[in-house]
């Protein structure tokens, strides 16, 4: 099943072997990261390669040994990020090689605006205009939504949880009325469900997922029966950007970086970053499945949660335990690329394995195909891909008893855009996965009722 032959749509719609032929010379020349002065990311200029021969996941896992990021797999070859000298381990493997064309140039041969998205991008976010949204319909619907600020990144920005629930009271709740309120009557709690987005600094079309699940579940309810009863019966977080400074980073110059990690300094290193999904405090660097170099696209950082981000959104979610349960039943991490839905675990390649039993690898293997039906992506085992040790829904799971997605948005190849689809695609490929949102959001009060067993583990 080999992969067509990469196209790139110009501006201007045409498209030339030429401009291919053009952009791989210039990815040779001019690296991703590049810029006019030579600096200590000098020496960490990455480049996606297509790997041909990889074809189990034992060999992914060794090709991500280098400290490569993988970021897409097909059946006899993988893409993987990587900086010179990762690549050179990965060609002694006996692996053949071959450049990707850079990020794309946006640029429209305007002057760039530093931290926004070039003129063709316009319609996505950068990390003041996506506040500023939230902002905006937060105050659109006010009885439904609120933000908190749950902590600040490296660099200070706020990372913010947006908190979506309606008016009516939680099934269960023995009377409705004021006067049992009064008394004291407690209302059953709500199941709540998380939604994460943009741990991976040029994953941006996340971002634009969080921007839209706000303004669905804003603007449909009272329309829409689903949303409202969603709405009305649970309670949803937003985190629609775990790694802002990343982001900035990777469109601050005008053009792309190809930027992965957060910006955190690393000590007696000039590289900077911790990649954020690796660095939950569950299994921390058990497996292989991350990189102790400071260098690597996968670094893992200094010990878990070292990240200030990823310590900010874990007490987040360890201050949804209320009276020793964790109110959050389910959630869904969005990235990109390659259309896939992922559940647990990523540490290890056994379906089921201390900390996840039949049952529950089932319930996660039957909404997450269902989810996946609804969408048109792949369902699988994370660690189906390779090996990944500290990620967020291993630690949801493991650690939380979450029932965590991950979610790996369009498109399905780096030739179909890789990170960097263009605007036009985003209103299209974040109302794809409506469907799946709303099923994980019908399933989160018993995830075992897709399996029939709601019985014997929901009353
Ligand atoms: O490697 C990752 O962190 C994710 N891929 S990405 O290209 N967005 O970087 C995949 C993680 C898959 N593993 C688990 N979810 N455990
Ligand atoms: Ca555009
Ligand atoms: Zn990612």
């Amino acid at each position: 099943m080999r992969p067509p032959t990469p196209r790139f749509r110009r501006p201007n719609g045409r498209v030339t072997t030429a401009a291919i032929a053009g952009l791989l010379a210039l990815a040779v020349a001019t690296p991703a990261s590049s810029n006019s002065t030579p600096g200590p990311d000098a020496r960490e200029r990455v480049h996606e390669y297509e790997v041909t021969g990889p074809r189990t996941a034992a060999q992914r896992t060794a090709v991500a040994a280098t400290g490569a990021s993988v970021d897409a797999v097909r059946r006899d070859s993988i893409v993987i990020t990587a900086d010179a000298g990762q690549a050179e381990r990965v060609r002694r493997m006996g692996y053949l090689l071959r450049v990707l064309p850079g990020p794309p140039d946006r640029g429209d041969g305007r002057k760039p605006t530093p931290f926004d998205f070039p003129p063709a991008d316009a319609k996505y976010h950068n990390y003041k205009e996506a506040m500023a949204e939230i902002d905006a319909d937060i105050a659109a619907y006010p009885s439904l939504m609120s933000k908190q600020v749950i902590g600040k990144s490296y660099e200070g920005r706020d990372i913010i949880a947006v908190k979506i629930t309606g008016s009516a009271k939680a099934a269960g709740a023995a009377q409705p009325g004021a006067a049992r309120e009064a008394d004291g009557e407690k209302a059953a709690a709500k199941p709540e469900v998380l939604f994460t987005a943009h741990q991976h600094a040029r994953e941006h079309l996340t971002v634009e997922m969080a921007l839209y699940l706000l303004k669905e579940f804003g603007s449909q309810y009272g329309k829409d029966a689903r949303v409202t009863k969603m709405v009305d019966s649970r309670v949803i977080w937003v985190v629609p950007d775990l790694n802002p400074d990343g982001g900035e980073y990777d469109i601050a110059s005008g053009s792309y970086r190809s930027w992965r990690k957060n910006r955190q300094p690393n000590n007696g290193s000039s590289s900077r970053g911790t990649d954020l999904n690796r660095n939950w405090d569950y299994k921390w660097g058990c497996c292989g499945g991350s990189s102790g170099s400071t260098g690597s696209e996968t670094y893992r950082g200094s010990g878990p949660e070292s990240a200030p981000e990823v310590k900010v959104v874990s007490d987040f979610v360890r201050s949804r335990v209320v009276n020793g349960k964790q109110q959050i039943k389910a959630a869904i991490d969005f990235h990109t690329y390659s259309e896939l839905v992922l559940w647990p675990f990523g540490w290890t390649y056994d379906d089921t394995a201390p900390g996840m039993t039949q049952d529950e690898r089932d319930a996660f293997a039957k909404v997450g195909t269902s989810m996946a039906r609804s969408n048109g992506y792949t369902p699988e085992q994370s660690s189906d891909l390779y090996i990944t040790d500290g990620t967020i829904d291993d630690w949801l799971w493991g650690n939380q008893k979450i029932f965590a997605y991950t979610f790996e948005m369009y498109p399905s190849s780096a030739g179909a855009g890789g990170f960097y689809p263009p605007d036009e695609v985003i209103d299209r490929e974040t109302a794809r996965n409506r469907d799946a949102v709303l099923q994980l959001l019908e399933n989160a009060d018993c995830m075992y009722r897709s399996i029939g067993k709601e019985q014997q583990y929901c009353t």
